[in-house]
């Protein structure tokens, strides 16, 4: 007799989701590889996943983990933190930013990301580098090199300190088309957020929730309009982070439609939340802050229409932590004005089980969905070999969920350093149970079960398929 070949491990009898379909399967792994999707598969190890849904791990590609900011200030997270809690909200790959400061070579910036993200991180990683001065020695040899490295994806900013003028963005896009890198941009128009600003100021309106009218929604729409227009002139790709307004989404359809090469992505909080959470006691506004800020019930569901129809092509956390104490959204003090408090909010172990239940438990999507919008797409678009989806020779990076489990965050129960929760008093359905990185399991049950400085750092051969 024949005996049937034996695997590592077979997650037995799961809904198995791939972008072909999702049915009930045993998926076998190999070696940290997926070797098998089908029926009858036998492994040293055998996890019996009746009633679970297998997703791909997800992929979480705008995250920012021990960086400093624009305003100088170093976020709360480190590698460590930041990647056990993206484990056990289902996550096991993420791209951070290697942020260039002025002056700073970009060689430099990334060699010291890699080394802290090599000891620390226990999932698999890549950067974007934030490109903040072009006027350093080597900068075009550098980039030129570092993107032959694998290091497939650019950032700009268009606003903050660390902004680039039009200028620079187009002399960067010229490059990234060169060595053949994406751009990614935090698009708002700058000169309108200080006009807005200073008013705001002028008239005494200091508090968080007055940071909402800082970044106008007018400013969203010019730069976003202004980056499409670039990415259609060089014909070079760009992805626009954190589309929060109806208007910038429908922007971004019509550039889609005229073929402009261009990617965009939301986030849960601009899905999820209004403007109205600034609006708290106190400063407590600030644990919410964040930019551009949370708008209104029609731009959420403008933002659901633009993910139904690939408007926007994935969702990130744009995970930006910073606690609510004098090390982090405090540091000017108990009496801060909106504009001295750092901007963002935690969201990478929230990310996935915020999506599940939106889009899969509340029927505006499917699993399918879930997938592509989590994992497939982030790893298409940003080039990431053998990662985002369940299928023979993919990395055995998955997620096992209870689509019946309903759990209601607390105040302070997330795994990162941040302290405090945004989405407290919040409750959902469906839940991550255990998390596998190349076969290994990572967290299970809310136990985080993986190593730090285990996670590997991606070389990107390519920057993905519209490049
Ligand atoms: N906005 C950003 O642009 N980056 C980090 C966090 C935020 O709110
Ligand atoms: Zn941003
Ligand atoms: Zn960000």
């Amino acid at each position: 007799m024949i005996r049937p070949m034996s695997h590592d491990l077979v997650i037995k009898s799961g809904q198995v989701v791939t972008p072909d379909g999702t049915a009930v399967a045993d998926l076998a792994v190999t070696g940290g590889k997926i070797a098998a999707i089908g029926d009858g598969l036998y492994g040293a190890q055998e996890v019996d996943a009746t009633g679970l849904i297998v997703l791909p791990g997800g992929i979480d590609p705008h995250c920012h983990i021990e960086q400093k900011s624009g305003m100088g200030q170093w976020n709360a997270d480190t590698f460590e933190t930041a990647t056990r809690s993206a484990a056990l909200g289902g996550t096991t790959t993420v791209i951070s930013f290697a942020a260039q400061h002025k002056g700073q070579r970009l060689k430099d910036v990334v060699a010291d990301y890699t080394t802290r993200a090599q000891r620390g991180a226990a999932i698999d990683h890549a950067f974007h580098i934030i490109i903040s001065d072009t006027t350093v020695p080597d900068f075009e040899t550098d980039l030129a090199q570092l993107i032959a490295a694998g290091h497939r994806s650019l950032k700009l900013f268009t606003t903050y300190n660390i902004k680039l003028g039009d200028a620079d963005i187009l002399h960067v896009m010229t490059l990234a088309r060169q060595h053949g890198a994406l751009v990614c941009v935090h698009a708002e128009n700058d000169a309108l957020i200080q006009h807005a600003k200073a008013k705001l100021l002028t008239e005494g309106k200091t508090r968080p929730e007055h940071h909402a009218a800082s970044h106008p929604r007018a400013a969203e729409i010019e730069a976003v309009a202004r980056l499409c227009q670039f990415a259609e002139y060089l014909d070079q790709p760009v992805m626009l982070f954190h589309i929060s307004t109806a208007e910038a989404a429908e922007t971004i359809r019509k550039a889609k439609a005229r073929g402009a090469r261009i990617w965009a992505e939301t986030c849960p909080h601009y899905l999820l939340m209004t403007e109205d959470v600034l609006t708290q006691d106190g400063l407590d506004g600030a644990k919410w802050m964040c930019s551009p800020p949370q708008r209104t019930s029609e731009d959420q569901d403008a933002l659901w229409q633009a993910l139904s129809d690939g408007t926007l092509d994935l969702i990130s956390s744009d995970h930006a932590p910073y606690r609510f104490d004098e090390t982090g959204k405090l540091a000017a003090g108990p009496d801060a004005r909106f504009d001295q408090i750092a901007n963002g909010l935690p969201g990478l172990e929230t990310r996935l089980p915020l999506i599940f239940d939106a889009l899969v438990t509340k029927g505006r999507g499917s699993l399918q969905d879930l997938a592509r919008l989590t994992a497939t797409a982030p790893a298409e678009i940003y080039g990431l070999p053998d990662k985002g989806r369940l299928a023979a020779g993919y990395d055995a990076d998955i997620t096992l969920w209870d689509p019946h489990r309903s759990y209601a965050y607390g105040a302070n129960d997330l795994h990162d350093n941040v302290g405090y929760n945004p989405w407290a008093g919040h409750s959902i359905t469906g839940w991550p149970i255990r998390t596998y990185l190349r076969g290994q399991l990572i967290a299970d049950n809310g136990q985080f079960l993986g190593t730090p400085g285990a996670g590997r750092r991606i070389d990107r051969p390519t920057a993905g398929p519209n490049t």
